[in-house]
Formats: structure tokens, C-alpha cells, sequence
């Protein structure tokens, strides 16, 4: 299931407009995992403060929302731009690829709310294949 030439340009289409509210997107997202899926805050227990909305979850939404605009300018070839952050993910953090689906659907829900206009069937068919590609390149360095 690899993205297609009109998937592409959907996402880059709407990548636009959510990299503007990339930090509210970003932060509301990972508030949404750690309310949702409580198994996901062992990653961040080193933090302050793990309650949605608190200065943490914002900065780290901001630096998440920042990885995906990196993809984005890497979407023909996400395995290797995204080699260093998988690295990164997968010895030094140590975070089950798992939660990659997870953090996922919780972004598209984000999108889903902060753009229910733009973010028609369709788009949301390019973004669910956007977001399964870049999990798979984040888990390129595990195996
Ligand atoms: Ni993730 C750090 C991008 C999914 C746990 N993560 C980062 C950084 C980026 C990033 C960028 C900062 C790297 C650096 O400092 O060099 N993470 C992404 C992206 C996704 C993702 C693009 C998927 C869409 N990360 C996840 C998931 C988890 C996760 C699903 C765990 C549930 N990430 C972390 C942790 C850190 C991290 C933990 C370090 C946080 C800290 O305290 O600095």
C-alpha cells in the first residue's frame, strides 16, 4: 500500500494549512494519546508534567508536528529521510512501533476536528497511507 502520485499531492495540499496550526494539531494530538491510551505515558514519565495541554506535551507536539513536516519534504523517499529519527526512536528511546499507529489515529482525529472541511474522505484516505508509510520508516532501524 504505497502512496500513489495523487496521495502525494493530497497531503502536500493540506500539509499547507495544518503546518499553521502545527503546534495546537501537535499538542492536541498527544494530549489525546496519553488521555486515551494511558499505556503510551511510561515513554514520558521523565516529564514534569504529562496532563494534556501542559508546557511539555506542547513543546514535544511542536517537535512530532516537526518530524512529520520533515516527512512531508521527504515523501518520495521517507525510509531514508526519516533514517536518523527511526534510529533515534528505535535505540535510544526504545518505543514500541506499536504506538506509531496509535499516536497516528490520534493526529488524524486532531485533523479531523481542526479541519472538518478539507479533511474530506479523501483526504483522510492520503493522510491514513501518509501516516502508515512514515510509522513503517520509523520502524526501519528496529529490524
Ligand atoms: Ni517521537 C522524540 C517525532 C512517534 C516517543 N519524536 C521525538 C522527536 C521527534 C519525534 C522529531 C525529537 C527527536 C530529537 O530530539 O532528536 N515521534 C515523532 C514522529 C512520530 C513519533 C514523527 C510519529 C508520527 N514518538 C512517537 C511515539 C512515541 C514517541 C508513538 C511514544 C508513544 N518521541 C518519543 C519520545 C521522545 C521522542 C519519548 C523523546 C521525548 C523527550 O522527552 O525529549
Amino acid at each position: 500500500m504505497s502512496l500513489n502520485d495523487k496521495d502525494k499531492a493530497a497531503v502536500k495540499a493540506l500539509w499547507g494549512k495544518i503546518a499553521k496550526s502545527a503546534d495546537v494539531v501537535g499538542s492536541e494530538a498527544l494530549g489525546r494519546m496519553i488521555t486515551v491510551y494511558p499505556q503510551t505515558k511510561t515513554y514520558f514519565s521523565h516529564w514534569p508534567d504529562l496532563s494534556p495541554g501542559s508546557d511539555s506535551v506542547k513543546a514535544h507536539g511542536k517537535k512530532v508536528m516537526g518530524g512529520l513536516g520533515l516527512a512531508v519534504s521527504k515523501i518520495d523517499d521517507l525510509k531514508t529521510g526519516l533514517l536518523e529519527l527511526s534510529e533515534k526512536h528505535a535505540f535510544t528511546l526504545r518505543v514500541d512501533p506499536a504506538n506509531f499507529k496509535i499516536l497516528s489515529h490520534c493526529i488524524l482525529v486532531e485533523l479531523a476536528t481542526v479541519f472538518p472541511t478539507e479533511f474530506t474522505p479523501e483526504a483522510h484516505m492520503s493522510y491514513d497511507k501518509f501516516f502508515t508509510a512514515v510509522a513503517l520508516a520509523l520502524s526501519e532501524r528496529y529490524r
